[in-house]
């Protein structure tokens, strides 16, 4: 089977465009983008090391949470959340350390994710595009492997339509966000009420497919819509945590030398939306925020475990790959932010871990830079396809072999503007294993570099300094090259549709009306 894979994807990006009608011109325009990273993928998928370690195609999970942050976990030292399941994985398979997403927004990450490509390639920008209809999700390639693939949960793209998108078997999902509790699912073409917490409910449907009957390796996509604002805990672990002392970080205070040489937009955006003096327009204070969002976050834990319990009892633990992602980071009030977009690494960093006891060995922690882009890569070459070339991914692989290996120096960013939105400027940037630097589209007041060895919260703004200004002048070339050479040196522009979330707060809110009215 492997052979026959290969016949197609080996390839790389010509093959699979022509089979799936990419135009000739989108074509070149990817064969024009691939980076040394996909560079990098040809030469470590020689014919001897290309497929999983093994003689079979594993069956392949990949869990996805919403906006979690990376050191929400038992595993990455949170001081009081419990998360067993996760700890589970990154004990008995891979932690990678240093995950990142390219862009820290819902949909243009899960267009990255489904597509090993850039935002501004795959062109979902923002949470209101619907991804174009040339692209291929890598599930159509494990169909074409002789993959059943089933997706569960949030999609996102296009954000008014739940209909079934192409790559999927079996297709379990719900407009946008979709909702904590009763939800209106789409199986299959068919509208079902959902009839618990969504995130037990999604896993309900992922485990009943798990279990079927099958003469088929399979690949599923359990999507949760959890942790995304407005927190709704499942029952069960609702005010779990209402007693806890909360440690707020040093950066949220509204000092002068918290926002001493940070951009203006960063203490514009303390009142906003966004910001911690006006969070969600007054729907919710600091510390419910903070807190109903674990508690939320606890249900994606045990959908986790349900999941792997499943596997075992299937008989299917030792061979399955399961991996488990956020789809952005998350900010808790650094620099006085909430949620993401901005490129601070609460934002831009998220948690991955990966478990195959057949492929993995237990424990393993890897530090190099990763991100998104590298599922697809990763999945198509353990099911024992070379990962298409106009993929801008790694396949992250040979980081579970336990070996050292010549990686990837740096991971690039970019967030567009959004109208919805507008508190967060344009945001492009270069992030090494020692330094970040951020430039900003639009904003004339001051870019940023961090040393995130010696500061890694982000405190000291080092742009102006002396003994830097080569490195920033470098930097400043890496990602210009990066856009040059990837086919970003453009700004995509959409047409502003429905409301701006753009109001300023009263400096005390009196009454937070959500969770006002959900007692
Ligand atoms: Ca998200």
């Amino acid at each position: 089977m492997r052979s026959a894979g290969k016949s197609f994807l080996a390839g790389g990006g010509d093959a699979c465009c022509r089979k799936e009608g990419i135009p000739g011109a989108v074509l070149r325009i990817l064969w024009a983008a691939v980076s040394s990273a996909s560079l990098a993928v040809l030469l470590w998928c020689g014919p001897s090391a290309a497929g999983p370690l093994r003689g079979e195609r594993p069956n392949i999970v990949f869990v996805l949470s919403d906006n979690q942050n990376w050191e929400f976990m038992s595993c990455a030292g949170h001081p009081f959340l419990e998360t067993p399941n996760m700890d589970r994985l990154a004990r008995e398979g891979a932690h990678l350390q240093n995950a990142f997403v390219t862009t820290a927004l819902c949909s243009p990450s899960r267009a990255s994710i489904l597509t090993g490509m850039l935002s501004h390639k795959h062109g979902v920008v923002d949470n209101q595009t619907d991804i174009r209809k040339d692209l291929v999700f890598f599930p159509q390639y494990l169909q074409q492997l002789g993959y059943r693939t089933a997706f569960m949960g949030k999609w996102h793209m296009g954000h008014d339509s739940d209909e079934p998108r192409p790559g999927f078997d079996k297709w379990v999902s719900f407009r946008g966000q979709g909702e904590y509790y009763n939800s209106t699912l789409n199986i299959d073409g068919k509208k079902v009420k959902s009839t618990k917490h969504i995130s037990d409910e999604l896993t309900d449907y992922a485990i009943e497919w798990l279990k079927q009957d099958r003469d088929k390796p399979f690949f599923l996509y359990l999507s949760h819509k959890a942790v995304h604002a407005m927190f709704a805990p499942a029952k069960r672990h609702l005010g779990k945590y209402e007693n806890v002392a909360l440690e707020y970080p040093a950066s949220m205070a509204d000092t002068e030398e918290n926002y001493h040489g940070k951009p203006a937009w960063v203490k514009e955006q303390r009142n906003s939306w966004h910001g911690v003096d006006y969070m969600y327009h007054g729907q919710m204070n600091f510390d419910t925020f903070y807190k109903r969002y674990c508690e939320t976050l606890l249900s994606v834990d045990d959908s986790i475990g349900r999941v792997l319990d499943c596997l075992k009892e299937m008989g299917q633990a030792e061979s399955t790959l399961v991996f488990y992602m956020g789809d952005n980071g998350f900010c808790f009030g650094e620099h006085g932010l909430i949620d993401k977009r901005h490129m601070y690494e609460p934002s831009m960093r998220v948690p991955l871990l990966a478990r195959c006891p057949e492929l993995i060995r237990p424990g393993t922690k890897r530090t190099e830079l990763v991100q998104n882009i590298d599922i697809a890569p990763t999945i198509l070459e353990a099911a024992g396809a070379q990962p298409p070339k106009y993929m801008d991914g790694m396949s992250l692989l040979p980081l579970f072999s336990g070996v050292d290996i010549i990686w990837r120096a740096a991971v690039f960013y970019e967030y567009y503007w959004e109208a919805a939105f507008p508190q967060t400027p344009t945001t492009f940037g270069v992030r090494t294993d020692r330094y970040k630097f951020i430039h900003y589209h639009g904003i004339w007041d001051t870019d940023e570099l961090y040393d995130m060895q010696n500061d890694p919260d982000e405190m000291h703004n080092l742009i102006g300094q002396p003994e830097h200004k080569q490195l920033v002048t470098d930097l400043r070339e890496r990602l210009y090259d990066w856009l040059d050479r990837t086919g970003g040196m453009q700004i995509p522009l959409r047409r502003e549709t429905g409301g701006r979330s753009d109001k300023r707060g009263p400096k005390q809110v009196k009454q937070y009306k959500h969770y006002e009215q959900s007692k």
